[in-house]
């Protein structure tokens, strides 16, 4: 099970001649595998085939393509599509279909609770999901790898003696930046579940909070301002500069519902903040029955979002994704 959600569609926008044959082009859904459909605003300029294929060419004209995610029909991405009389090529002569840029993406794999650097981290990057590798390196001494992409999403998988193998999303821009770091955790060694919270760099500080019952009677809150409570959680990191990672590990379950949350404490008393909403936090929460889960802030005003709960009785574990305002929890 997985909240990932990003994805786009590649080539992002075409520029044909006009000619007497049909050209065919395969489109590209990069990050998070999905099921698509595709609507073209003009047929006779573009269509697109059930198998992801744009084919176009006959007719002089502009097309956008639409390709909805057939289970969230909100979801969309767009393409366009533009075919012109030869001569306009003839006029642009250096002009070359955009595939988007080949960049260099230096990383780092680093470790969830000491937020040292990992070497010897094997790291392999899918266009997506189940899909080929397209780039395979090994982190060196300071943690970093090197890969040549093209601009779009990506999935990796990260994997390392004593730690617990870890998926997800990297982004490639033009600048070859990704803004978050792999984040690894070690294995878990009799505990419950460690959950690690990443974000972009806004805002400055989002804080991490564990509550749910205490072992032998009432009930706890881990965070920043209590990082450990015996037999129930420990926060390992409170970062307050942008990034993450900050790490909660929980020590016990018991009857009872455990229900963690992230705190934009940066906006905490605005009333109308979407910084929550815009910082690309992640939680990925690493249970210890070897489940690895995903959950990506909802893109809703608030200063709040309470990410899941755990039934302790259970060990169920029910996304919530809401957001709300709340300036102190
Ligand atoms: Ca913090």
């Amino acid at each position: 099970m997985s909240e990932l959600n990003y994805w786009d569609v590649f080539p992002q926008s075409i520029r044909f001649s006009k000619s007497d044959e049909m050209q065919v082009i395969p489109l590209s859904i990069r990050g998070v595998e999905r099921s698509v459909e595709f609507e073209s605003s003009n047929p006779p300029v573009a269509e697109v085939y059930e198998d992801g294929v744009l084919a176009t060419g006959l007719e002089v004209g502009n097309a956008m393509i639409m390709v909805r995610d057939v289970a969230h029909p909100a979801s969309l991405r767009y393409l366009q599509v533009e075919v012109r009389d030869p001569s306009w090529f003839a006029n642009h002569p250096d002009y070359v279909l955009d595939l988007g840029e080949s960049v260099t993406l230096l990383g780092s794999v680093i470790d969830a609770l000491s937020t040292n650097a990992v070497s010897g981290v094997l790291v392999t990057i899918r266009r997506n999901s189940g899909g080929s590798i397209v780039a395979q390196q090994i982190t060196d001494s300071r943690g970093e790898y090197e890969v040549e992409l093209y601009e779009g999403v990506y999935i990796y998988e990260a994997t390392a003696q004593n730690y617990i193998s870890s998926t997800g999303l990297i982004s490639v821009a033009a600048s070859g930046s990704i803004g978050q770091n792999i984040v690894m955790s070690p294995e878990l060694n009799g505990q419950v579940a460690r959950i690690v919270l990443q974000w972009g760099v806004n805002p400055r500080d989002l804080d991490s909070h564990l509550r749910g019952p205490r072992p032998g009677g009432g009930s706890f809150h881990v965070s920043y301002s209590d990082d450990y409570v015996e037999d129930c959680g420990e926060l390992d990191v409170d970062d307050t500069s942008s990034y993450g990672p900050e790490t909660i590990t929980m020590l016990r379950l018991v009857a009872g519902t455990y229900l963690y949350s992230v705190h934009d404490y940066t906006n905490r008393n605005s009333s109308t903040s979407t910084g929550l909403a815009n910082s690309n936090a992640t939680v990925k929460l690493f249970f210890h029955d070897g489940q690895e889960l995903t959950f990506n802030v909802p893109n809703q005003p608030g200063t709040l979002w309470n990410v899941f709960e755990i039934d302790g009785a259970t060990g169920a574990i029910t996304p919530l994704n809401e957001m709300e305002f709340e300036s102190n929890i």
